[in-house]
């Protein structure tokens, strides 16, 4: 029976519902309430429309019976969803007045939202940018991951270096999530394998597992734009089951029974970050099991109800996309259940498996590619390995019936490496065990294709396709520049948000000097906002007529932040050699965590820092020049500096960077890009025109042979090029840093000493070179303009719509479901 059908929302019963919540669910009067009881409360209120709009997608799927797919991934960098939620809704002007009338500010609460940073960077993002367009889509989809109590660190800078803080998300509750105990799984790990018979006389394998504990779901509603399709994120907690305590707990063992409890507990505790210490990697591959058996059995569970014991029909009826190999033992898990639990023949449940499994490859770095030590493998999941040998034995006997005497191969394609050190490869697992398996651009596909998976590729070239990330254009866009998203609808009307190739219309206002007055008015003002947010948290006055030069992303060598550091050195020396020299005033911005563990990164961020209190302090540079480090990067923090961004540095190593999606952000809010032919950029080049960008530096190809050459040799342009050298002294010698050469040694060995593997000195001189033609148009105001507006009009196939569309039809054959409702 469907409740009132048709609800409407006003000021009023927004309003009453707001009360509502506060007396009943925060439990105090109006009168004395704080800002976090009306947070909590109002947040409660729009829950109501999407719960509402929920329960009309769950009739909708229930009556048409969709294949649905379930997107697997260890990291949701969602940020804060109010905003969002309510535009989405459609709630924000009733929520607006219903707060204006009992005197409070709808902005306020809006910045009083924490941030749930379950992600390390871009590959997190992007799994939350892809929620948004496949609730958008109208897509019949679960998302799965983790509810890590802790999310990513929060980052503090203290005297220049990063010091990293528990980041509290669930402190004061998060009003978003619905807690489903009612859809409790259990999961098991350990222990060993026994032998029993089957019915029919067969030896049986049986799993004697040591552990077994609980994942018991949380809900986050994503609610589509323009449509009333509502999908869920539902995120897996451990819990110890309370038999267990409370039979140690009878024996009298209290502090054993409180132990068993905080182990399991453990495993969804923390976010891990990439890369990290052994001790840590052991808890990192039982998170990823821990998801992958919840995700599992969850997503057996509702095809249980539906259709019993008919497992032919699996792969009509569900698919899995691997968000990186962090869930690749969904292959295992799967090829388990069906041959232990469902007594599938083993080639049934092969093809099942290979039939539904999708992967996602996000990095060609080798020192990101998962491989797990046998032993703890064979410690956590005694079955899976057994399974895992068996899916090998019979990948490699295939592979050596298609191309016979070919040993080489074989020891590449294994799922085991053994070279002493005995691991389990998880790609080569993802790629023997899916159907399709992707790249994030094209330019990473291609190397995908001819590296990595080069084997698989030849053997099975129609599984590896390409599917260019994107961005979201509500969250990116339309919520964090909505001065911007008005001047655009007003020149091409609104139906862009859901339809970004229509900003290819904007192309005609690219000479119009009305629009162009209005973008420059309207990034000057986002400036001028910025602006008041450095001050406040680096107490740093920077000028917002400067040109506003961002590199915003996670710390790594290979995406260079340390060339950007070395042209801002190379600079600040030109005006120490001549301080009436011509420049362009600019401000520079970083923004930017580095793994705990990652010791070259933190010393990029020491030197940034050390940049900024030396120049920032200089009365000769004074007005020209400005370095800030904001800390704690983050998607609310990304959402004011990139409305506010001139230049987007994309300067990664050409070949390193798979996409990038900070790239697009910026490029979509109108900012130049001055970058490598890496990843996306590639991409977005042919989109907006290489007269509309500052590209420079090795290709790819370039690269490869220069590392491959042997004959690098850094110390060549170091010679040949004074302002490098410059730049590179002022490292050596520990100039920025109170005379210590000892802090940014590091710094100045992995380049000098260690062969620059990221090629800083060989790009240094195309990059200056790019930097002085930005700086050059910059100062032609309607030429920069002109740029900027075209740079937008370009950007429509990078929203992440178009992504998901290919993934559904490239990957997953999957159609909408549109959904009725009125509310
Ligand atoms: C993220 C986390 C981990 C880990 O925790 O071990 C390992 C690897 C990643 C990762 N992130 N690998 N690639 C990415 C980024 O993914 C985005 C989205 O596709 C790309 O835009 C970036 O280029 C890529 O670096």
């Amino acid at each position: 029976m469907a409740v009132s059908s048709s609800f409407l929302v006003t000021p009023d019963s927004v309003r009453a519902s707001f009360l509502h919540y506060l007396r009943f669910q925060r439990g105090v009067e109006f009168e004395r309430s704080s800002r976090l009881d009306h947070l909590t409360s109002l947040c409660l209120a729009v829950r109501e429309t999407l719960v509402n709009r929920r329960l009309d997608t769950q009739r909708a799927w229930r009556r048409a019976q969709p294949k649905i797919v379930n997107y697997l991934s260890m990291e949701y960098m969602i940020g804060r969803l109010l905003r969002n939620n309510l535009i989405a809704t459609e709630l924000f002007e009733p929520v607006q007045e219903a707060l204006g009338s009992l005197g409070l500010s709808l902005d306020e609460l809006l910045d009083a939202e924490d941030d749930a940073g379950l992600g390390n960077g871009g590959l997190g993002r992007l799994a939350a940018c892809f929620l948004d367009s496949m609730a958008t889509l109208d897509l019949p989809v679960y998302g799965y991951g983790l509810r890590y109590d802790y999310g990513i660190f929060r980052q503090k800078i203290r005297d220049g270096w990063q010091e990293e803080v528990p980041d509290t998300w669930l402190k004061n509750g998060y009003p978003w999530e619905i807690h489903r105990p009612d859809l409790t799984v259990q999961v098991f790990m350990g222990g060993h394998v026994d032998w029993g018979v089957a019915a029919n006389g067969e030896h049986q394998p049986r799993w004697l597992p040591a552990r077994h504990l609980f994942g018991v779901p949380y809900d986050v509603l994503i609610p589509g734009f323009g449509t009333k399709t509502v999908i869920v994120l539902r995120l897996w907690r451990a819990e110890a089951p309370e038999e267990f305590d409370f039979e140690i707990f009878s024996r009298g063992d209290y502090l054993r029974a409180v132990e068993q409890r905080e182990r399991a507990a453990a495993i969804t505790r923390v976010l891990y970050p990439p890369d990290d210490t052994e001790a840590g990697r052991e808890l990192r591959l039982t998170q990823e099991y821990f998801l992958v058996a919840c995700a599992v059995r969850d997503v057996i569970n509702r095809f249980e109800r539906h259709r019993d014991g008919d497992w032919s029909s699996f792969p009509a009826k569900v698919a899995f996309q691997l968000n990186d190999t962090h869930p690749a033992l969904t292959v295992a898990e799967l090829m388990r259940f069906f041959v232990d639990e469902a007594g599938l023949p083993w080639a049934k449940a092969w093809e099942i498996t290979t039939g539904v499994c999708n992967y996602t490859n996000h990095t060609l770095l080798p020192e990101a590619l998962e491989t797990w030590p046998a032993e703890q493998m064979q410690r956590l999941l005694p079955r899976h390995v057994q399974v895992i040998h068996e899916i090998n034995r019979r990948f490699l006997d295939e592979v050596r019936l298609r191309v016979p005497g070919e040993a080489d191969r074989i020891g590449r394609m294994s799922i085991f490496q053994d070279n002493g050190d005995y691991r389990f490869r998880m790609a080569n697992l993802a790629m023997a065990g899916s159907r399709r398996v992707n790249g994030v651009a094209r330019l990473h596909t291609d190397l995908l294709r001819r590296h990595l998976a080069r084997d698989f590729a030849e053997l099975w070239p129609e599984k590896f396709v390409s599917i260019t990330n994107g961005i979201t254009p509500r969250r990116w866009l339309l919520a964090c520049n909505p001065a911007l998203a008005e001047a655009i609808t007003r020149r091409i009307g609104d139906s862009w948000p859901r339809d970004l190739d229509r900003l290819e219309q904007l192309r005609a206002f690219a000479e119009d000097s009305d629009f162009q007055d209005e973008v420059l008015a309207i990034k000057h003002a986002n400036k001028v906002a910025l602006a008041g947010t450095i001050r406040e948290l680096t107490g740093v006055d920077v000028d917002p007529a400067s040109l506003f030069d961002v590199q915003v992303k996670r710390l790594h060598e290979y995406k260079r932040q340390l060339l950007n550091a070395l042209h801002i050195i190379a600079l600040y020396n030109r005006l120490q050699i001549d301080p009436n020299a011509e420049l362009t005033p600019r401000t520079f911005i970083f923004a930017a965590k580095a793994a705990p563990a990652y010791h070259m990164a933190k010393r990029v961020i020491r030197l940034i820092n050390a940049i900024a209190d030396t120049v920032n302090r200089d009365p000769v540079v004074a007005g020209r020049l400005k370095v800030v480090f904001l800390p704690d990067y983050r998607v609310t923090l990304a959402e004011k500096i990139i409305p506010a961004a001139d230049l987007s540095e994309q300067i990664s190593t050409a070949g390193l960077e798979a996409s990038g999606t900070g790239n697009m952000k910026l490029a979509l809010n109108g900012a130049l890009t001055i970058g490598t032919l890496d990843g996306a950029n590639v991409e977005m080049l042919e989109a907006i025109g290489a007269e509309n960008m500052f590209i420079f530096g090795l290709t790819a190809e370039e690269v490869a042979e220069l590392r491959a050459s042997g004959r690098y040799n850094p110390w060549e342009y170091y010679e040949a090029d004074p302002d490098l050298r410059g730049a590179l002294e002022v490292l050596h010698r520990g100039a920025l840093v109170g005379g210590d050469p000892g802090v940014l040694h590091d710094l100045w060995a992995s380049l000098m000493h260690h062969g620059d593997r990221y090629l800083v000195l060989a790009d240094f001189r195309p990059y200056l070179e790019a930097q002085r033609r930005a700086a050059a148009l910059y100062r032609h105001r309607r030429a920069w303009a002109a740029a900027v507006i075209r740079n937008i009009a370009g950007m429509g196939r990078f929203s992440s719509d178009r992504s998901i569309r290919e993934y559904a039809s490239l990957v997953w054959d999957l159609p909408a479901v549109p959904v009725n409702g009125t509310r």
